[in-house]
Formats: C-alpha cells, structure tokens, sequence
C-alpha cells in the first residue's frame, strides 16, 4: 500500500504536469467494503461497511472564474471543463458528472462553490463494486468545501455531505442508489466497522479486528464490470418498493418476521422481500458477534466462524433469492469455501464487481490459487486480489509538493512573472502544445484577474473552507 505522503505527491505531481502550478491541496476518499447488509439500505434497512486502505485522490486549485475543470490520470483524454452556473442533471456524463455533480449538489444546499481545477486520482479499480464513484463524490465535496471563498459558518457535519453526495449521484448523475456507499466513505474508523440505520440515520463504529482473531478479508475483483445505471438495480429496488406497498409498510425495514412474507402472492417479490429480511437480521448478528469477539478478552476465533457462516448464507440469499450474483462470483465463493474460507460472498450492488471473503490468515495463498485456478479453467479474465483493511474516513492529506527528481515544489509559475501586456487569466481549461510558459489560454484577458489568482495561489494550505 502507497504512503499518504507519496499518495499526495502523485496527486500534486498530476495536478502540476496538468495545471502548472501546485495544488492549494490534497484530499483523499476511501473505497468501501461491505461486511453484511446488500440491498438493504434504500430499503431503510442496516449496514455493516467499513472504509478501505485503497480510494481515490482529489488534488485541486481554486480559480477565480466559475469554471470546473476536472481531469483524471485514469481516464486520459477525458478532460472536462463546465461552467458552475449552468450545471443541470443529465448535462454532464461519463466519469465527470460524479464531480459535477458534487459541485452541483453543494451549491443546491447553499454552499458557494467556487471554480476549481481537480486531478483525480485512483487506486480503486472501476468497476470493481468497491465504490470508487462514492470516493470521487467524497473527495471532490471536501476539496470544494475547503476551497469555499467564504468559509462556512461551522463544519458540515459528515452525515449531512454524505446526503449531499447521494443527492449528486441520484438526481445529477441518475444512478438510484442508496447511502451506504458514501456514508462508509466519510465516516469510517480504522479498526472498525460502521453500522448504520439507514432509517434513522443513526450509526456506530463497531470494532472490527479480523487479524486478532488470526483472519483476515480478502476482495477478490472479478473483473467483470458492475453498473448501476445498467437497470437491474432500480428494478431491485423498485420490486422492494412494492413489496412494501402490497404488505403496507412504509419499507421492508418495517417487516421482522418472514413469514409475514407469506401474504405476498407473487413468488419474485417473496423472494427479494425474502432477502432484505433476513439480510437485517445477518448484519445485527455480525454486530453482536463482533461486540463479543472485541469484548471476550479471548481471540474471538468462534466469532468470526460465525460470521464467515453468516457471509456464505448471505451469499446464498443474494444468489437464490434477491438473484444479483454473477457466474464469476458463484465459482469465486465455491472455490474460497473449497480452498478453506471462513465464509465468502459476493459484495454491493451485483452483476458483476468483487467477492468478500473471509479466510484464515495462512491459508490466503491456498485460496487465491483456488480461486484463480477457478478462472483459469473457465477461461475468464484472471481474477484481482486485493487486502480489505477497515481504515480511515475521507480527510486531507499533508500537501507534498515534489519527490525527488520531479518538478514539485514550485508554487505557480504565474506567480512571478504575469505578463505586461495583454495578460491573461492562467485557465487551467485549455491548454496549448506550446512551451510550458506560453502553455495557457483564457478567452478573457483580465489582468485583476490575474492578480486575485495570484494572490490566492500564494495562500496555501490550510485551505479557506470548513471541510477537514
Ligand atoms: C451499491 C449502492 F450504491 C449502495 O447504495 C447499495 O445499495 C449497494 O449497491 C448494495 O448493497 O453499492
């Protein structure tokens, strides 16, 4: 795993070859797992996340115009660059509109976004189902928090940005999902997992410590790509919806027993009703495992066998029941389970993306061989390992400007030397092919502009905003 400090570096380093000048700073966005709980949070239902190590950078630089400009190391060639004001759901698509959305979203809860230039950068593989759309949302909000012109009056507290973040993704980019995904981005706790009511919006960090019990998890990335756009999904979710309509419930949170399910005649909806049930039962089991586990004083190896039964039956229940698992993802827990898994399941949304397992700490090398031999024989793409430790929540990293042998370390290269005449505001939105001085273009030449730039390029870190 990459160091915060060098993780910065790299962030700041793309935002200078891109921009020209070094970031105001660097905000970093985990990933999520998800222990227990799958489809059962915009049912109103628990979840059981927790951050991960691995998650998405957002270096960025305020600008004095009302321009986004957003580039990404991963997908390059797709720059964009938007006008603040004339954002619109819908208007943006691809990988940008997770951001602009997110500059929409603040803006809509009354926050002054200001123009940004963004270099985003990933160690989350896309596609993956580890919510690499929910870290860009996250560590997009907090570095336009923190470049806030006009600080707010108090911090906005995580629970509220991770509303506002869903709110980017629902309505701006049209992905309905729920705010599991977000909610474990910003307020995981290293060591722990989050429970979260996603009723009451109530959560706890429940310690969460596989190693002590001498297991650990590992993600394994099927390699093939989930969507939630792609329309199982919403169907999911609307078949939940009326469920709960046929029953008269508010939402299947409502419904404890299953066999209250019996009163519903059409044998899909039984079976999606089926799952979310027995789903919030799996995660409030986990949690108290793992209280027991944290508070026995002993190892807690019992504990976590038991969780890992719990992730198989979890697994059955998203396969049979709720029907969003996936052939790679059926052969991967088999062959876990075969090779000497605790438990194993297919993680998030479904169709395609990752597989959480449990396994016993020296028996991971046995169980990755399984599971690629798996793929081998199917002639699939080889499958991607990948550690899930419960880590830390969404929050700026130390600018580091430079390692060694690259150009950090340079301020703004506007800075010193603007031109006399005809001077023009160093965008970060076109960017010619010429010498690197000469290598921006503003359709506006407004030399107080400029100043004001440069004045605001000299304030550095920390940032003028409320976000941490
Ligand atoms: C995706 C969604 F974004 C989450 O809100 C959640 O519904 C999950 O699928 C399934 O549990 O990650």
């Amino acid at each position: 795993m990459r160091s915060e400090a060098a993780r910065s570096a790299q962030a700041a380093e793309l935002f200078l070859a891109r921009f020209g000048a070094a970031p105001d700073g660097v905000w970093l966005a985990p990933g999520r797992a998800n222990l227990m709980g799958e489809h059962t949070d915009y049912n109103d239902g628990f979840v059981l996340p927790f951050a991960l190590s691995q998650g998405t950078t957002a270096a960025a630089g305020y600008r004095p115009d009302r321009r986004l400009v957003l580039c990404s190391r991963q997908e390059p060639g797709r720059e964009v660059e938007l006008a603040l004001d004339d954002l619109a759901p819908g208007q943006v698509t691809g990988w940008a509109a997770y951001p602009a959305g997110i500059a929409w979203a603040l803006s809509a809860a009354g926050y002054q976004v200001p123009g940004a230039c963004i270099a985003i950068d990933s160690d989350l593989p896309a596609g993956a189902g580890l919510s690499s759309s929910a870290a860009l949302e996250c560590a997009t909000a907090l570095a336009l928090l923190a470049l806030l012109a006009l600080p707010a009056p108090s911090p906005i507290p995580r629970p509220a940005l991770a509303a506002i973040a869903q709110r980017a993704e629902n309505e701006f980019v049209g992905v309905p999902s729920g705010i599991m995904d977000q909610s474990a981005s910003l307020l995981g706790q290293a060591g722990h997992a989050l429970l979260l009511d996603c009723r009451s919006l109530e959560t706890a960090q429940v310690p969460f410590d596989p190693a002590a019990a001498d297991a650990r998890l590992m993600l394994v990335n099927t390699r093939a790509k989930h969507e939630l756009s792609d329309g199982e999904y919403g169907q999911r979710r609307a078949e939940c919806e009326q469920a709960a309509r046929l029953l008269g419930v508010p939402s299947l949170r409502s419904v404890t027993d299953v066999r209250e399910l019996d009163r519903l005649a059409d044998p899909v909806l039984r079976r999606r009703a089926r799952h979310i049930v027995a789903d919030n039962q799996r995660v409030l089991e986990v949690v108290g495992l793992l209280r027991s586990a944290s508070g026995a004083g002993g190892s807690g190896a019992g504990a976590y066998r038991d969780i890992g039964r719990l992730l198989t039956a979890a697994h059955l229940s998203l396969r049979d029941d709720f029907e969003v698992s996936w052939a790679e993802a059926d052969a991967a827990v088999d062959a876990a389970l075969a090779a000497g898994a605790l438990g194993a399941r297919m993680m998030g949304g479904g169709f395609g993306g990752s597989v959480l397992a449990l396994v016993p700490r020296r028996a991971g090398g046995q169980i990755r061989e399984a599971v690629a031999e798996t793929f081998g024989r199917h002639a699939w793409t080889a499958p991607e390992f990948l550690d899930a430790v419960p880590s830390a929540s969404a929050r700026r990293l130390a600018l580091q400007l430079g390692s060694p042998g690259s150009q950090g370390g340079t301020p703004c290269r506007y800075e010193t030397k603007p031109r006399r005449s005809r001077a023009r505001l160093p965008s970060c939105g076109t960017r010619s092919t010429a010498s690197p001085r000469s290598a921006w273009t503003c359709p506006r030449p407004k030399p107080r502009c400029w100043r004001r730039w440069t004045v605001c390029r000299s304030r550095s870190a920390p940032g003028r905003g409320s976000a941490r």
